[in-house]
C-alpha cells in the first residue's frame, strides 16, 4: 500500500510551502489530507477518483497528484517544491518540537543543513543570540535530536505497521512461490508498539523466496542473506525477518516466533516435564526423538494437554495457568460487536452525513450506532450548542423513522471543562440517549486535578462512557497524570463505562487497564470515534485491545443488543433517581 508514503509526501509538501512563507490555506489543505490519507484503510491504489475524492481533505488537484504518485512513483510538484529549498532543510524539520519557522532562521543564520551540524551549534552555544531564538531554545533543540536518536531505535506503533507487515505478504504471494505463509511476532500478537516484523512461510523453493524477499522494491538495507532465512531493513528502519520452514514444522514454528519469550519458555517447561521436546521444528517425544506433530499449531497445545491459546493471551500473564484449568476466557470477537457508541458527523468535525454513516455503518453489519458530535466547548470541531443539538435531535428522530433494523442513538461527546464543569446542563443531556465525556484540554494538570474531573463526570447521572480515558497518543503524547485506580473505583460505583478507543495511535484504555477494569466489574465500550467511515475499519485494534485484556462479550456495552443496550444505559440514570 502506497498510503503512508502519499501522506509523507503531501505532509513534507505542506512543510516545505511553510518554510517558504506560502498561503496557511494551502499549507493546511495539504497537512489535512495528509492525515486524511493516512487515514485511509483501503489501498488508496485501488481507489477510483471518484473514491478518492470522498477522503475529506482531497479535491480535484490532490486526486490528480495522489493518481501520478500511483502511476509513477512520484509528484513532480513535491520534487520541484523539493529544489526550492536549501538540501537537507527538511532533515531538521524531523526534529521534534523544532517548526519550519526557527529551521529556516538557523538555516539562514548558521548554515546549518544537517542534525549533526545542528546539534554541534547548540552544544556550542552558537543559538545564543540569534533574534528570535530564546535561551530555552537550545536546550529544547538538544533534547529533540536526542528524542529524535532514541526514537529510530524506539518501537513503533502496531497501526503504522501492520498495514506494512501485510503488504509484504501480500507481495511475497504475488512474487515468490510461498505455501503457506504467516505473520508472527508481536503483531500476531496484536501488541500496541512492535520492534520488527517476524514473517513465516513454507515452500517448495526457499531460495527463490529469500531472492524474491531481499529484493523487494520497499527494502533499503540487507543485514542477511540466508538460503532459509533473511533479514532486511525497510523504510523508517523497520526490520522484517523472512524464515522459509518445512511444511511439518510450519505450525511449530509459527508457535515459536509467535511467542512471546515468557509463553514459549512456560511451555517448554511444560513439555520436559512430560518426556516431551518442543522447539521451532516441532514437537518430539524425548526419550526416542519421534516426531509427534507440528504440522499445525494447535498440535503444540493438544500434546501438552491444553487448549490452543489465542496469540493475543501469549504474554505469559496467567494464560497457561488458565488453560491448565480450563478457564482460559472466550474472547470477545469482531462477529460480537453490534453498534458503535462515539461516531462523528459533519455536524461537528466529520466528513460526512448521518445517512452516509448508516450505509457505511450497515455495510459492517453494526445494527446501531450513537452520533456523539462534539460539545460547544470544542470551538475548533465546531461543537454543538444545546439549540443545534435539538436541531440534531430532530434530524435523528426523522431518519430513524425511515430506518428498518438500524438504529440511531443520539448522543454528544462532551466536554470535561478545564475547571471540572460539564459542556451541557442535565436538561440537555437528559434528552439524549448517551452521553460520552472526555477530555480535550488542560493536559498539564495535576494528577488530582485530572482525577477530580474525570470522577465528576462520571457523577453525573447522565454520563455514560468515558472517551479515550488517559488521552495518550502512542509515539506522540504521553497519557496526561491520572489515578487510573481511583477512576475504575469511580466507574464501579457510579455504573460509568469506559472506553477502548480503537484509533491505532490511542488504543485507550490499553490492555492492562481493561483487564483491570474487567476484574473489577467495570463495562467497556469498544468505539471507534470515527470522523471519517473508512475508520470503521479500525475496530479489529479496539478487539484485539480488548482480547488482550481477557475481555468476553458480556464486558462489553456495544456487544449488547439495541433493547439491552437501552435498558443498560437507563439503569444508571434510574439509580441516580
Ligand atoms: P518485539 O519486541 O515487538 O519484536 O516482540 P516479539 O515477541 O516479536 O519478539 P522478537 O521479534 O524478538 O522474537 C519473535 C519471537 O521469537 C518471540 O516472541 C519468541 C521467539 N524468540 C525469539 N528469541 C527467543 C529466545 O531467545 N528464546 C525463545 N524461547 N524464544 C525466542
Ligand atoms: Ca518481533
Ligand atoms: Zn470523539
Amino acid at each position: 500500500m502506497k498510503n503512508q508514503e502519499i501522506a509523507r509526501i503531501f505532509s513534507e509538501m505542506a512543510e516545505i510551502l511553510e518554510i517558504k512563507g506560502d498561503n496557511p490555506f494551502k499549507i493546511r489543505a495539504y497537512r489535512r489530507a495528509a492525515l486524511n490519507v493516512e487515514g485511509v484503510t483501503r489501498n488508496i491504489e485501488e481507489l477510483t477518483r471518484e473514491e478518492l475524492l470522498e477522503i475529506p481533505g482531497v479535491g480535484e488537484e490532490l486526486a490528480a497528484k495522489i493518481e501520478e504518485y500511483v502511476r509513477t512513483g512520484r509528484v513532480q510538484a513535491h520534487e520541484k517544491l523539493k529544489g526550492e529549498i536549501p538540501a537537507g532543510m527538511l532533515s531538521l524539520l524531523a526534529i521534534p518540537g523544532l517548526g519550519p519557522k526557527t529551521a529556516k532562521l538557523l538555516n539562514e543564520r548558521l548554515g546549518v543543513e544537517s542534525i549533526e551540524a545542528l546539534e554541534q551549534a547548540a552544544a556550542e552555544h552558537r543559538l545564543a543570540g540569534i533574534p528570535g531564538i530564546q535561551r530555552k531554545t537550545e536546550e529544547n533543540i538538544l533534547r529533540g535530536i536526542a528524542a529524535l536518536k532514541r526514537g529510530r531505535q524506539d518501537r513503533q506503533p502496531l497501526g503504522k505497521v501492520l498495514p506494512i507487515a501485510r503488504d509484504l505478504v501480500e507481495q511475497l504471494e504475488k512474487r515468490a512461490r510461498v505455501g503457506r505463509i504467516e505473520i508472527a511476532g508481536s503483531i500476531r500478537r496484536w501488541k500496541e508498539t512492535v520492534k520488527d516484523i517476524d514473517i513465516v512461510a513454507t515452500s517448495a523453493d526457499p531460495e527463490s523466496v529469500m531472492a524474491a524477499f531481499v529484493s523487494l522494491p520497499q527494502v533499503e538495507q540487507v543485514v542477511m542473506h540466508g538460503t532459509t532465512r533473511s533479514s532486511v531493513v525497510i523504510r523508517d528502519g523497520l526490520q522484517v525477518d523472512l524464515r522459509v520452514v518445512e511444511p511439518a514444522s510450519f505450525g511449530a514454528a509459527l508457535a515459536y516466533l509467535t511467542g512471546s519469550k515468557g509463553h514459549n519458555v512456560r511451555l517448554r517447561d511444560m513439555a520436559v516435564r512430560m518426556g516431551l521436546k518442543i522447539n521451532e521444528y516441532g514437537i518430539f517425544r524425548e526419550k526416542d526423538d519421534t516426531r509427534l506433530g507440528g504440522e499445525e499449531e494447535e498440535d503444540v497445545y493438544r500434546l501438552l494437554g491444553l487448549p490452543f491459546v489465542p496469540p493475543e493471551l501469549r504474554e505469559d500473564l496467567g494464560e497457561v495457568e488458565a488453560a491448565l484449568a480450563g478457564r482460559l476466557p472466550r474472547l470477545i470477537t469482531a462477529a460480537d460487536i453490534r453498534g458503535d457508541l462515539h461516531v462523528h458527523s459533519r455536524w461537528s468535525d466529520g466528513a460526512h452525513t448521518l445517512a452516509e454513516i448508516v450505509e457505511a455503518a450497515r455495510g459492517r453489519g453494526l445494527a446501531y450506532v450513537a452520533l456523539t458530535d462534539h460539545s460547544k466547548g470544542l470551538g475548533v470541531a465546531h461543537g454543538l450548542t444545546v439549540e443545534r443539538l435539538m436541531e440534531q435531535k430532530k434530524e435523528i428522530t426523522e431518519l430513524n423513522r425511515k430506518l428498518k433494523g438500524f438504529r440511531i442513538l443520539h448522543g454528544t461527546e462532551m466536554d470535561i471543562r478545564g475547571d471540572g464543569s460539564l459542556d451541557f446542563p442535565d436538561e440537555a443531556l437528559r434528552e439524549l440517549d448517551v452521553v460520552v465525556a472526555s477530555i480535550h484540554s488542560g493536559f498539564r494538570q495535576s494528577k488530582e486535578q485530572m482525577t477530580a474531573r474525570i470522577t465528576a463526570a462520571m457523577r453525573n447521572p447522565y454520563v455514560s462512557i468515558i472517551a479515550h480515558p488517559t488521552g495518550r497518543l502512542i509515539g506522540e503524547r504521553d497519557a496526561y497524570e491520572v489515578d487510573l485506580d481511583e477512576v475504575l473505583r469511580v466507574a464501579r460505583e457510579t455504573g460509568t463505562a469506559l472506553e477502548i478507543n480503537a484509533y491505532p495511535l490511542r488504543l485507550d484504555l490499553s490492555d492492562t487497564w481493561a483487564r483491570r477494569a474487567r476484574e473489577l466489574g467495570v463495562a467497556l465500550a469498544i468505539n471507534t470515534d470515527m470522523h471519517t467511515v473508512s475508520q470503521f475499519d479500525t475496530l479489529p485494534y479496539g478487539i484485539s485491545i480488548a482480547r488482550r485484556g481477557w475481555l468476553e462479550k458480556g464486558d462489553v456495552l456495544n456487544a449488547l443488543k439495541l433493547p439491552e443496550l437501552v435498558k443498560r444505559l437507563g439503569m444508571k440514570r434510574k439509580r441516580a433517581g
